[in-house]
């Protein structure tokens, strides 16, 4: 895939620790008038809420400002913090790079623009190391989410997931909120069936998720649209619809589904019929999950 790393890469946030539980990537396409910011505060977020061990990683695709340099910079300053490049555009491209590479137990991704509160990357992940779920995403579209945004890009989110509720049987609340994580091993497992390597990546991977009874967890977000934006709605809408009529297609033919053997922890039950492919449970009881979570375990632990 062409990809390179910078000088000085893959530090993790502690040192002695042998295994690294999170590494966070922040896929970037032209974003340097933000990018050095972004890094900062995530680093620091991160050094301050003692997450057992974790690693920033900058994925630049074929950026044609100055990212690549910003990004090497702050490898070489901030410990904990990579730099990888790859030479072809596709922000699926670059999280499916670095995700299947990752040595961490759970790979997370976020927005170099930071639009989502960092406070909710801990409610994050404490799922995915706990070992209670395999995916976990942002969402802008439940109770409890605060969002800043305009009427446009709300609409076109709302119909988006309406879109997925009907045909694709999606229990997934918001597909497209930049910031998401997976276990590991389930993002090893599912990322080999991810065809996009574009916008629609997101989408994919959730759909391939639930069809193969992945719980998904799901944590409201606070978001504050940044609309300095590198998505071309109208490519990008064309881009989804044939995403999902292959998807839709590829299902009701019975594809997408996992050997028994590489399912996570809550995917013992048998799988569903291929008749009925799509009619699958996302999470049973997200709503119940969502804030039950006692994060104190997380500190100190050796995760
Ligand atoms: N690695 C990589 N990242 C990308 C690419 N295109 C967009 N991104 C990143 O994807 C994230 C979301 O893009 P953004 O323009 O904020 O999307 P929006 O918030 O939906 O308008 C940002 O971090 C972008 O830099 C790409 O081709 N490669
Ligand atoms: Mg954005």
């Amino acid at each position: 895939m062409g990809s390179r790393l910078s000088a000085s890469t893959a530090r993790s946030g502690r040192s002695g620790r042998p295994a690294l539980p999170v590494e966070v990537v922040i896929p970037v396409y032209n974003e340097s008038a933000v990018l050095r910011d972004s890094v900062n505060r995530l680093h620091r977020y991160l050094a301050e809420h003692q997450l057992a061990a974790w690693q920033i990683t900058i994925a630049d695709n074929a950026s044609t400002d100055d990212s690549w340099q910003v990004a090497i910079r702050l490898a070489a300053e901030l410990p904990g913090v990579r730099a990888v490049h790859l030479d072809r555009k596709g922000r699926g491209r670059a999280l499916k790079e670095v995700w299947l590479h990752s040595q961490a137990r759970v790979v997370a991704y976020m927005d170099a623009d930071l639009s989502t509160d960092l406070a909710a990357l801990l409610p994050l992940v404490a799922p995915l190391l706990a070992g209670e779920s395999d995916l976990a995403i942002g969402t802008r579209l439940v109770a409890g989410a605060r969002v800043r945004r305009g009427l446009r890009r709300e609409v076109l989110s709302r119909g988006y997931n309406r879109l997925l509720r009907l045909a694709l049987h999606s229990r997934v609340s918001d597909a497209q909120c930049g910031f998401k994580a997976a276990r590991s091993e389930a993002a090893r497992a599912l990322l080999p069936l991810v065809e996009s390597d574009g916008w629609f990546f997101d989408t994919e991977l959730l759909m391939l998720a639930q069809r193969n009874r992945m719980p998904i967890h799901e944590v409201p977000v606070a978001w504050v649209d940044d609309p300095d934006s590198r998505v071309a709605i109208g490519p990008t809408i064309v881009e989804d619809l044939r995403g999902i009529w292959r998807l839709r297609r590829a299902f009701g033919a019975g594809k997408g589904r996992l050997p028994a053997s590489t399912s996570g922890p809550a995917t013992s039950d048998p799988p569903r019929s291929p008749e009925r492919p799509d009619d699958q449970p996302t999470d049973p009881e997200p709503s119940d999950r969502r804030f039950s979570l006692n994060l104190n375990w997380l500190e100190g632990s050796d995760l």
